[in-house]
């Protein structure tokens, strides 16, 4: 059973193109239909929220956010607005901390309950009057964000207050981003009621070993709240991750004070992730990722209807594990990726049926692109629709290439392609860029030409 008070849902802290009014009142339907409580509003691409924070809503974004808040109060839902005022804010400023009370007064008014304030990914520069009246960077956060939690306390008993620390995962505390000690520091001197946000041993954790958090929960005196980034994509816009809520023991969740997941940008594909999530929070006995990815699977197939033949659940399944988590594809997919490995690298004459089954695949990939070309859901298509076009021309490059060599031509020698002018498709500044460096699996990067 989890606590009453554990916090579940999104939070919505990607950078780009934050989500539309009507995919926010769509969301709120969903989670309040999976169970799940909150919903926290944190894009980084909301001028107001981060870059001129300092500035008021007009009339129409507060009706907007108005509107929100209503909808999760009607599912009971949590509604945490964020701000982000790190980029420049003078510390040790009365005038600041008004601002920052009076940008919450003017939400507290269209019914925002709950509050966070962020300082993730900023340069960590104090001016000299700050770093006059502060020890540290930690110190002048915590005397602000303490100062505003108990504004907010006062207007609303109730009132969650979160804050996410600039080293927000292992690897940044490691390398003592925000001054050595910060955690500690902030251990001490945040008032311990208010939650504070973490990511894991990395930004982007595959895994969340129970023994980092317990270690973390020690310095910084309570159980920190996951801001949990496997699924967000905003660092890379050719993924998308439709795999399974997993990579976390079951024990987790009575180690940490809520789970909110960052994920895709594109609205549209976080189906099997939210379900996933809501089954790993629900589930007890052995927990399956796999079993759970497979179950969200089938209850999303109703979602691509198309207006032609329809799209075969295995087809389905394919396209998920091609597009799963950060560090690893679906089973599908390695199969597929083995089998283009071993073509590539083997002679014709030891193939066997690795060809066949190659074709098999691609043929299958060539079929979905149709197949989601033709989907009623035509946002779902739009997220979908350049990972897949994208995901089918390099199997098609694949799948001339294997030609060639059946036909005898030796690849190292180099094959042009009959169906690409050259400079078009992998053209561009990006893959110029790109063509530079090698980055092996590993993500070490090395220069193509030998000195
Ligand atoms: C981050 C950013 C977040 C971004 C994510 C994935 C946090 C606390 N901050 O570091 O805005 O979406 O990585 O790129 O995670």
């Amino acid at each position: 059973m989890l606590q009453a008070d554990f916090l579940s849902g999104v939070v919505e802290g990607f950078y780009g193109r934050p989500w539309s009014h009507s995919q926010r009142l769509h969301l709120f339907d969903q989670l309040a239909a999976l169970g799940l409580n909150t919903y926290f509003y944190a894009p980084k691409n909301d001028l107001k929220h981060r870059a001129i924070w300092r500035e008021y809503y007009s009339d129409t974004e507060l009706m907007l956010l108005r509107e929100l808040v209503q909808a999760c109060d009607r599912h009971g839902s949590n509604f945490i607005y964020g701000l982000s005022p790190g980029l420049d804010i003078r510390f040790s400023e009365e005038a600041e901390r008004n601002r920052i009370k009076s940008r919450f007064d003017q939400l507290r008014k269209v019914g925002v309950r709950h509050f966070a304030l962020l300082f993730d990914d900023l340069p960590g520069k104090m001016s000299d009057a700050d770093r006059a009246a502060y020890e540290s960077l930690a110190a002048a956060q915590c005397d602000v964000t303490n100062a505003i939690f108990a504004w907010a306390r006062g207007q609303f008993d109730g009132a969650r207050f979160l804050f996410c620390p600039t080293p927000y995962c292992d690897r940044m505390d490691r390398a003592q981003l925000g001054g050595a000690g910060y955690l500690d520091e902030v251990g001490r001197l945040l008032n311990s009621e208010i939650d504070i946000l973490w990511t894991g041993p990395e930004i982007v954790s595959a895994e969340i070993p129970l023994e980092s958090i317990e270690r973390l929960s020690r310095r910084i005196r309570r159980s920190p709240l996951v801001w949990d980034n496997l699924f967000a994509n905003d660092y890379d816009f050719r993924r998308l991750y439709c795999g399974p809520y997993s990579g976390r023991p079951r024990d987790l969740r009575s180690a940490v004070r809520g789970i909110l997941v960052n994920p895709n940008n594109e609205y549209a594909i976080n189906f099997i992730p939210l379900h996933t999530l809501t089954k790993y929070l629900k589930h007890d006995g052995e927990w399956n990722p796999r079993e759970a990815f497979l179950n969200a699977a089938a209850e999303w197939l109703p979602c691509f209807e198309t207006v032609s033949s329809p799209l075969p659940l295995e087809d389905l399944i394919l396209l998920g594990d091609c597009f799963y988590l950060p560090l690893t594809e679906g089973p599908e997919a390695k199969t597929l990726l083995a089998l283009v490995d071993r073509l590539l690298a083997e002679p014709v004459s030891t193939w066997g049926n690795a060809r066949e089954q190659f074709s098999v695949m691609n043929a299958r990939i060539q079929g979905l692109f149709d197949r989601l070309s033709e989907l009623r859901d035509r946002e779902l298509f739009d997220a979908w629709s350049r990972r897949v076009w994208e995901l089918k021309e390099e199997l098609q490059v694949i799948d001339a290439v294997l030609a060639q060599k059946e036909a005898g031509r030796d690849i190292v020698e180099g094959i042009e392609l009959e169906n690409y002018l050259p400079g078009t498709f992998r053209g561009g500044i990006l893959a110029k860029l790109q063509r530079f460096l090698s980055m092996d699996s590993q993500g070490k990067v090395r220069s193509r030409t030998t000195p």
